[in-house]
């Protein structure tokens, strides 16, 4: 959805705007934001804050980042040729008709290219990656998968300019107040001298780098590892990697553990317990009959809980704190599995074994949100009908499942949205 604004003259308004206040923004006072403009359009715009134009808007980011300590040559050198982007707009209001199987992720992010790139990588910054793992407790082949998952190794970080696709959604996406606090972000590194405006590239979304960290994350957790004064996660490999590491155990990682594992479920096994919301002692996982994938005995200590990702035909994994520690990098149980599958290939384990039911096609966001509303008739309660698969939405599903004698494993098929359609 775009807000109704419109911007005539979309190009290097800046540029005039910032001749007009260059001399008055090195003494600007204390900008609070609470001076930001719009308070005289509101009776007429129908998103309030939203200022009239572009150069007054960015006159009051201007006054806000200086009020920060943001020197006002970095503004404006930043902003001498921001461009406004008709591109990450679209990216931004887009909401994809189809979503992706979680096979169909995998088979793409863990691809046997990936996995033989990521062998090489692993051998090539050994030294490094066991520096950084003697510090910090986490293993290379997990840093070398997160790097490979997000950039291909730094072959893929994004080439939109991370000043102009941040000013972009800051102006006029849908979650303004977000990336204008990356923004403001995006604009202490650079004053800090770790990179210069041009090299800063990125996601339409404004993920930086290798590491694709967003400018908050950057300055939480960027390291300086080779050494040379920045922290540079476009073009340091010690850099990234160390980057990568840092943010990784801030993110919970607890060294020595592993991720978890595919094991094989029981055809008794309750599915209504297949949520990473419920964490069980293994002892209790164990008494339900949960297996490794070979078989045997599970052995182990702590808890973990039990994801099933495409339904009882599917494979199925216990998976523990790391894992939710995965997830903090980008919140996505089908990622976190692509980061776990890609640094056990690495090291010569297995990928996942047990099957995909891959005839099974993703549902549209039409079909979705009629599934939502069709269980919400029923009283299932699968929350809003936003096309958003999420907990609620599955446990519903196992509702009906439930109440017509079908596993519940929360996993909405075309063949149930179909058996839905005919009760009403
Ligand atoms: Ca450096």
């Amino acid at each position: 959805m775009r807000l109704p604004f419109r911007h005539p003259a979309r190009l290097l308004l800046a540029t005039l705007l910032m001749a007009g206040c260059q001399s008055t923004g090195a003494t600007a006072p204390v900008a609070t934001g609470a001076s930001a403009p719009g308070t005289a359009t509101a009776a007429v715009q129908p998103v309030a804050q939203q200022p009239a134009s572009f150069p007054e808007w960015l006159a009051a980011l201007r006054a806000e980042a200086l009020g920060q300590g943001i020197r006002p040559q970095t503004f404006d050198r930043a902003f001498q040729r921001v461009k406004l982007s008709d591109r990450v707009v679209e990216l931004d209001g887009a909401q994809p008709e189809f979503t992706r199987q979680v096979w169909q992720y995998l088979d793409s992010a863990v691809n046997e290219k990936r996995v033989q790139d990521g062998r090489q990588k692993l051998q090539e910054h050994a030294a490094l990656l066991s520096r950084i793992t003697r510090r910090t407790g986490v293993p290379g082949e997990i840093l070398v998968a997160f790097w490979g998952v997000e950039s291909d190794f730094g072959k893929s970080t994004g080439n939109f300019s991370v000043i102009d696709a941040l000013t972009t959604l800051a102006f006029e996406g849908r979650r303004a107040a977000y990336f204008r606090s990356e923004l403001l972000a995006a604009l202490r590194i650079l004053d800090s001298g770790d990179i210069a405006p041009e090299r800063m590239t990125g996601s339409w979304a404004g993920a930086m780098g290798q590491t694709q960290f967003m400018p908050t994350v950057f300055l939480r957790n960027a390291v300086d590892e080779d050494g040379d004064g920045h922290r540079d996660i476009w073009g340091s490999m010690p850099d990234v990697l160390a980057s990568t590491a840092k943010f990784v155990l801030a993110n919970g990682w607890r060294p020595g553990e592993s991720w978890g594992q595919e094991v094989r479920l029981p055809d008794s096994f309750p599915y209504d317990q297949a949520e990473l919301s419920i964490t069980k002692p293994l002892s209790d996982w164990r008494r339900l009959g949960v297996r490794p994938v070979d078989g045997s005995d599970l052995g182990g200590e702590g808890s973990a809980a039990i994801l099933v990702l495409a339904g009882h035909r599917g494979p199925a994994f216990l998976v523990r704190d790391n894992f939710r520690a995965i997830m903090r990098y980008n919140p996505s149980t089908s990622y976190s599995l692509a980061v776990a599958m890609l640094a056990d290939r690495m090291t010569g384990k297995p990928g996942v074994r047990g099957p995909w039911p891959r005839e099974e096609q993703a549902l549209s966001r039409d079909e979705r949100i009629d599934l939502q509303q069709r269980l919400a008739s029923l009283g299932l309660e699968p929350g809003a009908a936003d096309g958003i698969v999420g907990a609620n939405t599955r446990n519903a599903v196992r509702r009906f499942q439930a109440s017509v004698g079908e596993i519940p494993d929360g996993f909405a098929t075309k063949a149930l949205l179909e058996r839905l359609r005919q009760r009403s």
